[in-house]
């Protein structure tokens, strides 16, 4: 195989890798003959020999390095995009625009490349992931990405502007099984409601991965293109819109609350269910519900509002929880509440149906139990419960100050999204930085 020079190496990535294993951008590179004089972005110069075999050589053609350069402030949309070339080289062909600047006075055009040979890249150690990502977390101590298939550049017409190069003879596509890290990787690439069976699958990680990529980064730019607006905090609106119509009004209490709230609601530090909480201090915590928040404005406007006094919160709860498909330790509750006269079941069954009607969710209503109201309505969506509502009063209210009848209902915000967008898992729906709008944004 023909190894490229060290100069085309760097204005095919616009990166040099130094001695010490730096990953560095270039600003300019002249070549004049053996030598290359390298400006990087960091303001360093060198100038060395154009070697095809050295060890910057190396590096660049098997996309390795140790770090970033930080002077350099190269974005992780370039590091990543080195450190993937491998996985991307994988596909018969790559389109490569040439961008370098060390001919500036070239336009930019669009150059077909073939792939190279498969090589093992390092993790930079910098990067760092919550989720899978390209190539980069698989294991390597096997070569999961398949090696190309055999170049079909002899037999394809060359264009003008077709660079050919020699060819390698590849070994055939032999498709290796997905290691657990790259299943996950590619679950969460998969689009909201997607499905992929393992077995079944022919493509490569590496295709599957990259052809998943480019779906996403065009589902992300549609929602651009059409709305802009976040599921989470569109439905916060919409149901906010939906209970001011229906009468009631918006209060918005605070998140950090006293660990007292929470004995007055049953759940002191004797209780298992306060092994949930999240504690701040000695005295405060994260709110787990927002029920202390609504009695203490229940109680407030009992004499300032007509009756009945209809009131609703939507706003983030904390709870420690072990990992489920429909927990989430962050996560958004609407409690909507009305007290004095009317509170009876058929009146809170009647809101449960006009609020998910309106949302389109189905639902179907069981009996429940739990330890801070005893009896309760849940509100079910499939098995996943989409709500608890109770039907008041109940003994604790006197410790609000609160002595009328009442009724309610707390629905969580991401499971009404799991249901309606039917997201395998509710992560999809939380407040993330891996996903926007159910897409996974790990691109
Ligand atoms: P589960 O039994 O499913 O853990 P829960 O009965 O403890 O829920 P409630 O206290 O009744 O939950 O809270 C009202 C609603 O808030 C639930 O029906 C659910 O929609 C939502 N919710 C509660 N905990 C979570 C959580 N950890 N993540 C996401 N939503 C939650
Ligand atoms: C039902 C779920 C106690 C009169 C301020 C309103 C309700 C909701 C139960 C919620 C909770 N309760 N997560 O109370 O509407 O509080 O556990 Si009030
Ligand atoms: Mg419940």
């Amino acid at each position: 195989m023909e190894r490229k020079p060290l100069d085309t190496l760097i204005s095919k990535n616009g990166l040099w890798v130094s001695r010490n294993g730096r990953l560095h951008g270039v600003k300019k590179c002249e070549t004049s003959q053996k030598y290359i004089r390298i400006e990087m972005d960091c303001g360093d110069i060198v100038t060395i020999r154009n070697s095809r075999t050295s060890r910057s050589a190396r590096a660049l053609r098997n996309h390795k390095f140790q770090k970033p350069c930080k002077h350099c402030r190269l974005s992780d949309d370039r590091i990543n995009e080195f450190s993937k070339k491998i996985s991307r080289k994988t596909e018969a062909e790559v389109k490569i625009v040439r961008s370098f600047r060390l001919q500036p006075e070239k336009p930019a055009e669009p150059v077909t490349a073939k792939p190279e040979q498969v090589i093992q890249t390092n993790t930079p150690s910098t990067h760092i992931h919550n989720e899978p990502r390209a190539g980069i977390t698989a294991d390597s101590s096997t070569n999961h990405r398949s090696a190309p298939k055999t170049s079909k550049s002899n037999s394809s017409p060359s264009t003008s502007n077709t660079k050919k190069t020699s060819q390698p003879q590849q070994p055939k596509s032999r498709k290796t099984e997905f290691t657990p890290l790259q299943k996950n990787r590619i679950l969460s690439l998969l689009g909201p409601g997607e499905m992929i069976s393992f077995s079944k699958e022919k493509r490569s990680f590496a295709e599957l991965e990259s052809t998943l990529t480019l779906e996403r980064k065009k589902d992300i730019r549609g929602i651009y293109e059409n709305s802009r607006e976040n599921y989470l905090g569109k439905l916060e609106r919409t149901i906010t819109e939906f209970l001011v119509d229906m009468g009631f009004l918006e209060v918005k209490s605070p998140i950090l609350i006293p660990f007292e709230y929470m004995e007055r609601m049953g759940v002191g530090e004797d209780k298992k269910l306060s092994e949930q909480i999240f504690r701040v201090g000695d005295n405060m915590c994260l709110r787990p519900m927002l029920a202390p928040g609504l009695y203490n404005h229940l109680r407030k406007f009992d004499n300032v509002l007509p009756d009945p006094v209809r009131i609703f919160e939507i706003g983030p709860c904390y709870r420690k929880e072990s990992d489920g498909n429909s927990h989430l330790e962050e996560f958004t509750m609407l409690n909507f509440c009305q007290m004095g006269s009317n509170c009876t079941r058929e009146e809170l069954e009647y809101l449960i149906k006009e609020l998910l009607d309106f949302l389109g969710i189905e639902y179907e209503i069981v009996a429940d139990s739990c330890m801070v109201y005893g009896d309760t309505i849940d509100v079910m969506h499939k098995k996943m419960e989409l709500s608890s509502a109770v039907v008041g009063p109940v003994p604790m209210d006197m410790d609000w100050g609160v002595n009328k009848p009442w009724i309610g209902a707390g629905f969580g915000l991401e499971r009404l999204l799991k249901a309606k967008h039917d997201f395998k898992n509710i992560k999809r729906a939380g407040r993330s930085e891996s996903y926007y709008n159910g897409v996974s944004i790990n691109l």
